[in-house]
């Protein structure tokens, strides 16, 4: 009888179709009411000899279930899992959606394969404030006092309150200051960002954007100056034998100093990279003046490094051919719809710059 018993109950537990139905299967096998338990009950009106033998097998057949009904229980979360799974399906390889309508700015897109670049060349990303003080923006960086750039007509100043003269910075420099007085070498950082100067022409606007580095080590020398930035051309630019020329130059917070030109060619009133004669300056670089160690609390007798700058509108500019510097600021859909990138699109070394 209770091998009828048995039977019945195990294909009532197979086939449960759900939680619910097989928690209704066990109520009814070993709840307080269930079959199971009502036997159970019966013992005490049997004999000793009959009692052990019965309550044996009732104990077994108890197990049984119980053990079978766990197996269904987590054959119904492995097949709920695995429905959900399935159901929730996603196909990571499917391509960007160009139907957005956003578009990512062509400032922004420069700015995040320059990042990618110097990213994997073990570069950090540092930040600083837009609104700086004399200190940070002039000093620290060796300007002496009196200074072109300090003049009224380059630098935004603003209404005096309190004791320090506030500014609009006009590079992204007192980034690198920051960063030498909170940080001790090794140091190895890119700072881009906003920088302001009272300037409005053809090729000025007001706010630009710039793109600085600065390297700090014991030994860090000319050699690594030119082998980062010739790499960093190469790949920014996407021409593997990009010719590139080191000429003098003077900058108050380097020393040497010197302007990188890349080869190019401007036959016919077209541009165009590579090994053809012409030369186009694209940025400013050198190795850290002494002072401006020493006043960022760098002890300049056991470290030196180097450091770079570029302006961002230009080499979007020449990079996707915009031809008017103004239009960047002007935020005209027809034209972000044109230059802008899709967002999707994230610029990295191991998938190409740009797609
Ligand atoms: C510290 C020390 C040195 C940053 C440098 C340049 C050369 C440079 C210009 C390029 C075009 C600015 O946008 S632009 O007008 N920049 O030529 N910048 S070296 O040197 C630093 C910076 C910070 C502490």
């Amino acid at each position: 009888m209770l091998d009828a018993l048995k039977d019945e109950l195990l294909s009532q537990v197979n086939a449960a179709s759900d939680l619910a139905a097989l928690e209704e299967v066990r109520v009814t096998a070993l709840g307080k009411k269930g079959r199971i338990t009502g036997f159970m009950k019966e013992l005490g009106g049997l004999s000793p000899d009959e009692r052990r033998e019965r309550g044996q097998q009732l104990n077994a057949l108890k197990d049984e279930i119980a053990t079978a009904i766990d197996a269904r229980k987590a054959d119904l979360a492995r097949a709920h899992l695995e429905a959900r799974l399935a159901a929730e399906r996603i196909d990571v390889t499917l391509p960007t959606r160009p139907e957005t309508e956003g578009r990512i700015h062509p400032i922004s897109q420069t700015i995040d394969e320059m990042v990618a670049i110097f990213a994997e060349m073990g570069f950090s990303v540092a930040e600083g404030p837009d609104v700086e003080d004399d200190f940070h923006n002039f000093t620290a960086l060796n300007f002496p006092p009196g200074h072109p750039a300090r003049d009224m007509h380059d630098t935004f100043y603003l209404p005096d309150a309190g004791d320090k003269k506030m500014l609009l910075r006009t590079h992204t420099s007192p980034v690198q200051v920051r960063t030498m007085l909170n940080k001790k070498p090794p140091i190895r950082i890119i700072a881009p960002g906003r920088t302001y100067r009272s300037d409005y022409d053809m090729t000025h606007t007001p706010m630009f954007h710039q793109i600085e580095g600065l390297v700090i080590d014991e030994a860090t020398n000319m050699g690594h100056l030119k082998g980062c930035l010739i790499e960093f051309c190469r790949a920014f630019f996407d021409v593997d034998d990009l010719p590139l020329r080191f000429r003098p130059s003077f900058f108050p917070f380097t020393e040497p100093s010197a302007e990188v030109d890349i080869g190019c060619s401007r036959k016919g009133g077209e541009l165009k990279l590579g090994n053809y004669g012409d030369w186009l300056e694209i940025l400013g670089c050198g190795m850290v003046h002494p002072n401006v160690l020493e006043a960022c609390g760098i002890d300049s007798t056991k470290y030196q490094g180097f450091a770079f700058g570029m302006g961002i509108e230009r080499v979007a500019m020449l990079k996707y051919g915009i031809p008017d510097l103004r239009t960047f600021f002007e935020a005209d859909l027809r034209w972000l719809k044109h230059y802008g990138f899709v967002p999707l699109d994230v610029p990295s070394m191991a998938q190409g710059l740009t797609r």
